[in-house]
Formats: C-alpha cells, structure tokens, sequence
C-alpha cells in the first residue's frame, strides 16, 4: 500500500525551524550518540527524496550531538557494509544500563526514538511513503506492530501541525510501552514550532548610507560576528534576521534570481558571507535566537541592507529602496554616521524615508548617530550641539520632533561578544581596550545625549562573573556598565517597549 500524502511541503523552512536541543540521546554517552546517528543516516539516505534539506536537517543534529569532523566524514562517505550498519543498529537500540555508584537506575532504550526519527524524516523528505518501508525499518529495530501504527499515526499528526491527536497517539504509545517516551521530543518540537509560528512579525529595517555601521548594529544584536562587515561596501542584498527563541542553531535560506528558494539547516559566518558575495542570490533570510531581544509577544525580523550610495553600484541603492516600498515596516531604524553627518547621500535616502512614512502612517522611525566613539571630545567635537544640530536637520528636512540616539555599534558588540564570552582577535581585543577605557568616561555615558520621547529603564545586572581580555580580568558588571552606556541597549529596551 502507498500512501501520497498532500502539501507536501517538500524544501520548508519549517521542517528546519524544529529544533533537536532536547532529544533524549543527547545526554548519552559519545559512542552511543555515534551510532544513533550512523543508523539513523543509513536507515534513510537511500529512501528520501528530497535530499539536500535532509542533509541540511541533518547537520542540525551532527551539531548538537557534538559528532567530531573524522566521525561525520565518516557517517557522510564511507560505503558500510550491512553488517556494519546492523552492529550500529544493535549498539543503539539495545537496552543501555545506568550504574551511578551502587544504585541501579532504570533502563533506557532508543529504538522508538531511532524509529519516530527515521519516520518524522521520511514524512517531510518523501514524496510518496511506502508502508512497507516504514514496516521493515520498524520490525529491524524490533517495535511490535502495534506501536507500529500508533507511531506512524503519531508521525502523521506532527507532520499535519495536528498536536492535539499527536499527544493521544504519545500517551498510547507509553501505555504499552513506557520507553516510547523517547519520543516525546518530536512532540515538543513541533509544538514550539506551532507556538512560535503564531506569533506576529515585527518588522524593523536597518537603513543607512555606505559603512554606517548597519551590519555592524546587526551583529550587536546577535551576539557576534554572522554577518559580513567591512569598511567598504560589503552588504549586497537584503538580509532579514526572525528572532526565535526555541531555536538553538541558526537556520537560513536564499532566493535565488530565477526564483529558486535553498535552505540551510546550520548558518555560521562562512556561509552568510559566501551568500552575500554570491551575486545569484536575490535575498537572504536567517532565523535564529537574538539574544538581545527577549520579547514573545512578536518576532522581531530585522533587516539590513546594503548602504544606498555606493556609486560602482546603483543596484545597491535601489535595493534598499525596494524594500521601503514594498514591506509594511513597524520601526525604520535610520543610521547617521558620525564622522560625516547628514551628506548629500543621506538627504536623498533620508527623502525616500519620508515617502515611505508618509504611505505608512504607522510605521515609525528611529535615529541612530552612530561611530560616537570617533569624536574627539577635547577637540572640537561636541556630542551634545551634534545630536542639536542633527535634529534641526531632520526637521528642516521634514522630520517632526526625530527621536536620535548617539551610540557605538562596535564598541557595543565588542562589550557584547566579551559578556557572552565570544572569542576576539588581537585587534578586537586592542579595540575593547580602547573603548572599555572611553566608555569608563561619565562624559561618554551617550544615554544621557539622547532625545527620546520615551522613558528609559536601565535593566538589572545579571549575575557577576569575570572575563579574560589580553590577559587582563575585567568584572562582567563593569562591562555592562559600559556597554549600556554606548546606547545601544537603550534601542532593546525601546524595541521590547514597542512590540
Ligand atoms: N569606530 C567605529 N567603527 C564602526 C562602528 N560601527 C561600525 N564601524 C566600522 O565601520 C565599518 C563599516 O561597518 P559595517 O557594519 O560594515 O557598515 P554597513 O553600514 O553595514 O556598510 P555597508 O553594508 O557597506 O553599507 C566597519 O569597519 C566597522 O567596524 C562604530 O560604532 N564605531
Ligand atoms: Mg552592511
């Protein structure tokens, strides 16, 4: 019997979005861990359909199982004999024994785990599922047929968002055997995944002319370096980032110029900079856990894109304004770069801006005067107649009443990197020097510059610990300090106001 199933959803960026931080195998030993995956590999590769977006699913669990790079080449290239593939198969499915000291704890066994893996897979990797394959990997790993059917029931309801019948199916399969609830991963998953899919998007763009700082705020906001920054122009295309607090990777896909969509199910910073210098691909969009912002109530979805004046390549601008014209904005959050305020360039894109708020009458916009850190304080520069003068600008160029912040993006993401304790390079390091010595400053305490029309609460210090920069310990409380005092926490807690 063949079984076709309907909307198919063949390549979906929700099949990636499901998260494996708790599956049970997890918190098993190394060896185990190993020849879980081997077989779940085997039992599959052959059988899906769609190859490359298990392959990328798959990567998703090479990480978080922690398998070493000999051990994934070896899962990925080495043709196995069968005999290999069943000593794999017995390793993981056996009963596994717990002796902590002389207490004995209760047995645990994966073979419904490995089963309702392999099936979930197949589910959203095949086009037409055979019950007969489903029949034979089932009765190899040694599931009676019983639990058979109310697993692939099971499997069935996940794969249709159906959560309700799918706890049913759970609770049936525990009755007749208690170690199905392995399987109570899947059910978690699919469930963040339908809560997290609920929420509304809060969209907020970062817009600029050339090297402002926008990828580098980005960044700020992520917690590291994932997106490709450089003092030239360097962002090509649009690139939205959705916060999703159930993920612990960071998913990705691309649209290609003749429509084509490709996913990946582990992004690192090699291949978001590879994306942005692939000049087939149209746009790029990441979701992952921006740790910065907690809210829950919506997803925010940043955007950045490329400065609009670079004059080798127009196209670049007219990205940009696309993405004014064509996606309901809630926040635009405009970046003045500092060391050559309001130019031409800006007063055309700053044009742009006000069409835009003009046909949204509710999206807002925020002003961020950025590279702070640059003035000379001593010399003629003045923080606070700049933020004066910018503002009469702004309105001269239409902008009632314009909320401007002064910040330091890369002061703020080198503080940031150093609390979540990111490794930097020497030049990093020298810079966090630098800047941890100038935001000790009261007078670079950039909060008290800004002008907003809403009141800041400074949030509390997490608890203390100690960071090693060059060799020197700095107290995360100091850090914090200073990195609340480059003004870029002050937008978190305004985006958090907002949504
Ligand atoms: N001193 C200082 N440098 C900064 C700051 N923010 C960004 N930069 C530097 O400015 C350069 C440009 O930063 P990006 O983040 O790539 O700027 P961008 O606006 O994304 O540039 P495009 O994508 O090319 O439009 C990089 O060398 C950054 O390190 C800041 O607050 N202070
Ligand atoms: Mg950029």
């Amino acid at each position: 019997m063949k079984r076709k199933k309907q909307n198919l959803p063949l390549g979906n960026f929700d099949f990636l979005k499901i998260d494996i931080f708790d599956h049970p195998l997890r918190k098993e030993n190394y060896q185990l861990r190993y020849a879980y995956l081997l077989t779940l590999y085997d039992s599959v590769i052959n059988l899906v359909d769609n190859k490359p977006i298990f392959l990328e699913y798959f990567n998703v669990y090479l990480l978080s199982f922690k398998i070493s790079d000999a051990h994934i080449e070896k899962i990925m290239n080495e043709s196995r004999s069968k005999s290999e593939y069943l000593k794999n198969l017995r390793h993981s499915t056996r009963n596994q024994w717990h002796w902590p000291g002389l207490l004995k704890l209760p047995r645990e066994n994966y073979k419904y785990a490995l089963w309702a893996d392999a099936l979930f897979i197949l589910f959203f990797c095949k086009d037409i599922l055979f019950e007969q394959e489903i029949m034979d990997l089932g009765q190899e790993i040694g599931i009676n047929s019983l639990q058979i059917s109310i697993i692939n029931s099971f499997c069935s309801n996940l794969y249709k968002d159906a959560i309700d019948t799918a706890e049913i199916d759970f609770q049936n399969a525990c009755y007749y055997d208690k170690q199905a609830k392995h399987i109570r991963f899947l059910l978690r998953r699919v469930a963040s995944k339908i809560e997290n899919n609920k929420r509304k998007n809060f969209k907020v763009a970062v817009v600029a002319t050339m090297s402002a700082g926008k990828t580098t705020f980005i960044n700020y906001l992520v917690g590291y370096n994932l997106l490709p920054f450089s003092n030239q122009a360097c962002t090509s295309k649009t690139t939205s980032i959705t916060d999703n607090d159930f993920l612990n990777h960071i998913i990705g896909r691309y649209t290609l110029n003749n429509g084509q969509i490709e996913y990946a199910g582990v992004i690192n910073e090699d291949r978001a900079t590879q994306w942005n210098q692939n000049q087939d691909i149209v746009s790029v969009d990441i979701e992952c856990d921006i740790l910065g912002i907690k809210n829950d109530k919506m997803a925010i979805v940043l955007y950045d894109t490329p400065g609009t004046n670079y004059s080798l390549d127009q196209h670049h601008g007219e990205i940009t304004y696309d993405l004014l014209d064509n996606i309901e904005l809630e926040l635009i959050l405009y970046l003045i770069n500092a060391t050559n305020i309001l130019t031409d360039d800006d007063a055309f894109l700053l044009n742009k801006v006000l069409l835009t708020l003009h046909d949204n009458p509710r999206t807002r916009v925020l002003f961020l005067l950025n590279k702070v850190d640059e003035f000379d304080t001593e010399g003629d520069d003045n923080i606070s107649d700049t933020i004066t003068n910018a503002s009469a600008d702004l309105e001269r160029l239409g902008y009632s009443h314009p909320n401007i912040i002064p910040v330091s993006a890369y002061a703020a993401k080198l503080f940031r990197m150093a609390l979540k304790e990111r490794e930097l390079t020497k030049k990093e390091m020298s810079d966090f020097e630098l800047f941890f010595k100038l935001f000790s400053q009261e007078a670079y305490d950039l909060t008290q510059y800004a002008l907003m029309d809403y009141e800041v609460t400074k949030p509390n210090q997490d608890k203390n610990f100690n960071v090693l920069i060059n060799n020197r310990e700095y107290k995360s409380e100091k850090i914090a300090e200073v990195l609340w005092r480059t003004g870029l926490p002050l937008i978190e807690t305004y985006l958090d106001y907002l949504v």
